[in-house]
């Protein structure tokens, strides 16, 4: 299992589906958006984490297909829940490397935008730091022209890169994702808490939008307030959940 075959008929027959993982605004824990997180949902073996399919997708050249299904998909879910809960709310979704780098992912973007109606900045591209290694080039240019769309882009797992932040101001993206390895514990008056402050203060200079990922518990919220983060994601406020189950969510009263 988990062939390439597998994987084609996967998305032939279906079987892909995604999740969504609310992003809160941190000062009054309202949704602001989502994190759109893709599964695999196997006739026997149950709900499959990408962590499990991915790095095959990406070897095979299959994420292109299933990149741009799961970007569709997620811009019809958001037009859908702008229209019916918050004009404002955004989406964001995952690109990998190789899907950003292919010569079909502007026009890919642009056809999205048109076919879903959506207002282009409330669709943010979670791209990584190891995808600017790469071909840092190419990328800088397929990130402008992302961006002339009118489109967000965000860093994300900000931190456990290789890429230094001597290069952050030259990449053209609007917010960072604090990665979860740096929110684990912070509040607790340790030092690795120096992380945390030590990139929101480098986000504001850059005026950037920081999302923190990862949050488990109440200390750390407390802990990034204080530190004027804007946005918090984690178990702590909600697991990524099926699309029925954002919509109560979305329903409950502020
Ligand atoms: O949801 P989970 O934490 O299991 O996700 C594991 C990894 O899979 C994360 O690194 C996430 O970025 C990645 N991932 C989730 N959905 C997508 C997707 O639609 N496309 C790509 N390229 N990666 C995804
Ligand atoms: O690489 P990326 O940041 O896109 O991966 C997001 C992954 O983190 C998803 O697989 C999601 O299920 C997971 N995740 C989201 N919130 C939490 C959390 O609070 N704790 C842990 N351990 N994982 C989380
Ligand atoms: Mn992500
Ligand atoms: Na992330």
């Amino acid at each position: 299992l988990r062939t390439e075959a597998d994987l084609r008929l996967a998305t032939d027959r279906h079987q892909l589906t995604l999740f969504y993982q609310p992003i809160v605004r941190l000062s009054d824990q309202s949704i602001a958006g989502f994190e759109a997180l893709i599964r695999w949902q196997h006739p026997e073996r149950g709900l499959i984490s990408p962590a499990d399919f991915v790095p095959l997708a990406e070897d095979t050249g299959l994420i292109l297909q299933i990149g741009r299904w799961a970007m569709q998909e997620a811009a019809e879910q958001l037009a859908h829940w702008q229209r019916t809960h918050d004009s404002g709310l955004f989406m964001s979704v995952n690109v990998s490397g190789r899907q950003m780098l292919d010569d079909d992912m502007v026009e890919c973007v642009r056809h999205v935008l048109a076919d879903t109606g959506i207002a282009p900045d409330t669709l943010k591209l979670e791209i990584t730091e190891s995808l600017l290694m790469d071909d840092p080039g190419r990328a800088v240019s397929m990130m402008q022209q992302i961006r002339s769309l009118g489109v967000h882009l965000s860093l994300d797992d900000f931190g456990t890169g290789y890429s230094s932040l001597s290069y952050l101001h030259r990449y053209p993206v609007n917010s960072l994702k604090i990665d979860r390895a740096f929110i684990s514990g912070a509040g607790n008056g340790d030092r690795r808490e120096e992380i945390p402050r030590i990139i929101l203060l480098l986000a504001k200079s850059l005026d950037l939008d920081v999302v923190a990922e990862g949050i488990e518990n109440p200390s750390e919220v407390t802990f990034l307030r204080g530190l004027e983060c804007r946005y918090g994601q984690g178990y702590y406020f909600s697991r990524p959940i099926p699309a029925p189950d954002a919509e109560r969510l979305l329903a409950l009263p502020a």
